[in-house]
């Protein structure tokens, strides 16, 4: 435990300055190590991105060790220097020599321990490399890491680290848990820049390098940040450029036809086309150094070329050849179905969409589109199999999208740790080339050689004091853009990083933590939809147990629960076909119903509550325990907690103690009402005699 003058030397920030909080480090060999080092620093270039690095450094160190880092023109004792190659630093190109600079990526860092030199150096080919290696040196103080004998060149897996704002003008945030939106209120831009600021920092420290900042549901005001707006717009992009993060904005498809300029929103006429690159040169005018648009056309009611007989191709051709001269690229969505599907139809499958649409177009897309696809087929469940769009696609250029908003998986009110979720996904292998083609590979764009890669997600943002509401949903923030840089980094291994950072050092506190998040996806699963079903919450607002709530809505996305069995049939002899949307024995084992893995068999197939799985349970007996072990260990999570009474802040102790008691109520809700309605359907009495209604 920490004495009390410790725990009360942290301020009580309610969670704002997250992993970037600095707490003050123990004192003993490590401290000594680092005061060292870091009383001085060499940092001269007048580069703001530089700057901001020096900056962050001496709030670091100040905060974490107790003493100042003063800056030195210099050589003169210990210090530790940052830099461009290029930056005028003779030290920085002293220390590394022509075969480091070559290694080191536009955006990577190498950082070296030169004993002989006095010092430690960070350098980089651009002010963002640098950035991001000052950030990394204050992770490894932070975690307690040893910074002698450091030597190695650091560069990002992942070229687009990208987060989606889903925020609105009006302030609200669709799918948002978080409060409002920090960058809008009432149709208005917020006049605070600090709070942009910090969330660059926030972002830029885990890595993230592109942020679209409005929702891909454009609105029609919304629509005018590439015209009436953009000088606002403008205006975040100068605070994102400081931590080296390029603005991205969500754009309306029909947006010509809106401003009332041209009669049409036809990808192939020439009026269309001449609009968009009129806009593009306004745009780049204001923001030179804009990302480009993001794209959600003919889904989900929105605009799209289809209206025109056109394909999804013909749309982002017409605006990737706007953007092309600017070097702006065109995320465009794969996120297309049919929502009204009738339950009638047994093959209509909303699962196949996005593969029926864009595979046959693939090869069509230009070099400066990319395909933005989910991570599953439907609409991230807390399970679903990988999208099989992800190798099928060979010659298109191709991002995976992930939600970090927990829409699905509790809406920051339950904890859910996701990294691990991701990971599996990122590890699955698609059998696109050979035997090793693992997501990852095909996202990091070396599996066919795409000329960009990358990673996005949906932010869990809002304006509440701690950015995400629930406080320990800010570990999946830190952990998407932490393996967003480096998918090879593991989920605990994430988890500690960002325990450290944001509640110090102190022996006993990462056990427990940790243990917290990796359990959370388990957890949430089993107290939830069973075996890969989906689903079964509230329609609309997606929050709270509701078995049949989308089974008899309009909606389209169904279970087919009766008295004698559940699921859907996706196999190829009977069912929608899915199944052979995957390649090679990918394919058969999901169409097989022996071979289907426990965890995804409702997804595929269609079986009665009598099923034997393969852990030897029932189907139904699997749902009565999971569903009972499930919300024990949900009440477990409350109690893991209060061991931590008095060793953490008490601000931070109080937000997660809160959220925790009512996941602890809200998983015995889940429990009872999945329970109850299988018994009811089924008949069948659950072996353990326990207390269902
Ligand atoms: C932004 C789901 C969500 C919608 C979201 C959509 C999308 O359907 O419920 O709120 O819209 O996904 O990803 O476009």
């Amino acid at each position: 435990m920490k004495d009390s003058r410790e725990l009360n030397s942290m301020t009580g920030d309610g969670g704002y300055n997250a992993w970037l909080s600095y707490p003050a480090l123990p004192a003993g060999r490590q401290h000594e190590q680092y005061v060292k080092w870091c009383g001085a620093v060499q940092a001269a270039e007048e580069n703001e991105t530089v700057q901001a690095a020096l900056q962050e450094w001496q709030k670091g160190i100040q905060s974490m060790l107790g003493i100042p880092a003063v800056p030195q023109p210099g050589p003169k004792g210990l210090s530790v220097a940052f830099g461009t190659f290029a930056g005028g630093n003779p030290l920085i190109r002293s220390v590394f020599g022509e075969e480091t600079v070559r290694a080191v990526g536009p955006e990577g860092f190498a950082v070296r321990t030169c004993e002989d030199k006095n010092c430690i150096a960070v350098g980089a080919s651009s002010p963002a490399g640098v950035l991001y290696g000052v950030f990394h040196l204050l992770r490894l103080i932070g975690s307690l890491e040893e910074i002698e004998g450091l030597d190695e060149v650091v560069n990002p897996v992942n070229g687009l680290r990208m987060i989606n704002h889903w925020d609105n003008f009006d302030g609200s945030v669709e799918r948002g848990y978080a409060g409002r939106s920090f960058f809008y209120e009432n149709n208005r831009f917020r006049d605070d820049p600090e709070r942009i600021r910090d969330y660059a920092r926030l972002m830029s420290s885990a890595g993230i390098n592109a942020i679209a900042i409005n929702n891909v549901n454009v609105h029609a005001l919304e629509t005018l940040f590439i015209s009436k707006y953009l000088p606002e717009v403008a205006g975040i992009a100068d605070q994102f450029r400081r931590y080296g993060i390029k603005l991205f904005l969500s754009v309306n498809f029909a947006a010509p036809m809106h401003e009332g300029e041209v009669g049409t929103a036809d990808p192939l006429d020439p009026g269309v086309r001449r609009w968009w690159q009129g806009k593009a040169a306004e745009v780049y005018a204001a923001i030179p150094d804009f990302g480009g648009f993001v794209v959600k056309a003919d889904s989900e009611n929105r605009p799209g070329p289809f209206t025109y007989g056109r394909d999804h191709a013909d749309g982002a051709n017409m605006l990737a050849e706007a953007l092309e001269p600017f070097g702006g690229i065109v995320i465009w969505r794969c996120f297309v179905y049919d929502c009204k599907q009738d339950w009638r139809d047994r093959k209509t499958d909303r699962a196949r969409a996005a593969y029926d649409h864009f595979k046959p177009l693939d090869g069509k897309f230009g070099g400066n589109v990319i395909l933005q696809i989910k991570n599953g087929p439907m609409d991230f469940q807390v399970r679903e199999p990988v999208s099989p769009l992800f190798g099928a696609l060979e010659r298109t250029n191709q991002v995976i999208e992930f939600q970090i908003a927990q829409e699905y998986t509790g809406q920051q009110r339950h904890v859910c740790y996701l990294v691990p979720q991701w990971k599996e996904v990122m590890e699955f292998n698609t059998l696109a080339k050979g035997e090793k083609s693992p997501v990852k590979h095909i996202v990091d764009g070396s599996l066919w050689g795409n000329r960009y890669s990358g990673i996005a997600a949906v932010s869990n943002t809002g304006n509440d004091r701690n950015w995400t509401g629930h406080l320990l949903a800010q570990a999946n923030l830190y952990g998407f853009g932490r393996l967003a840089w480096n998918p090879e980094l593991g989920a605990e291994e994430i988890a500690g990083e960002w325990i450290a950072l944001t509640f110090g050092t102190a022996p006993g506190i990462s056990g427990v933590i940790s243990r917290i998040l990796l359990d959370s996806w388990n957890i949430y699963e089993s107290y939830t939809a069973p075996l890969g079903v989906g689903w079964m919450i509230n329609p609309e607002h997606h929050y709270g147990p509701n078995v049949d709530g989308y089974e008899y809505s309009q909606w389209g996305t169904y279970h087919y629960a009766d008295h004698q069995g559940i699921g859907v049939d996706r196999t190829v002899k009977t069912g929608t076909g899915y199944s052979a949307q995957y390649l090679g024995s990918n394919a058969e084992r999901y169409d097989s119903l022996e071979e289907c893995p426990d965890e995804l068999l409702l997804f595929f197939h269609h079986v009665p509550y009598t099923h034997i799985l393969h852990s030897g349970k029932t189907v139904i007996q699997h749902i009565y325990d999971t569903h009972f072990e499930g919300a024990d260990r949900a009440a477990e999570l409350l109690n893991a907690w209060a061991g931590l009474k008095g060793s953490i802040r008490e601000d931070l102790y109080v937000q997660v103690e809160n959220r925790l008691t009512e996941q602890s109520g809200h998983a015995k809700e889940w429990r009872d009402q999945i329970n109850t309605y299988f018994y009811r359907k089924s008949g069948i009495e659950d072996a353990g005699g326990r207390t269902i209604y």
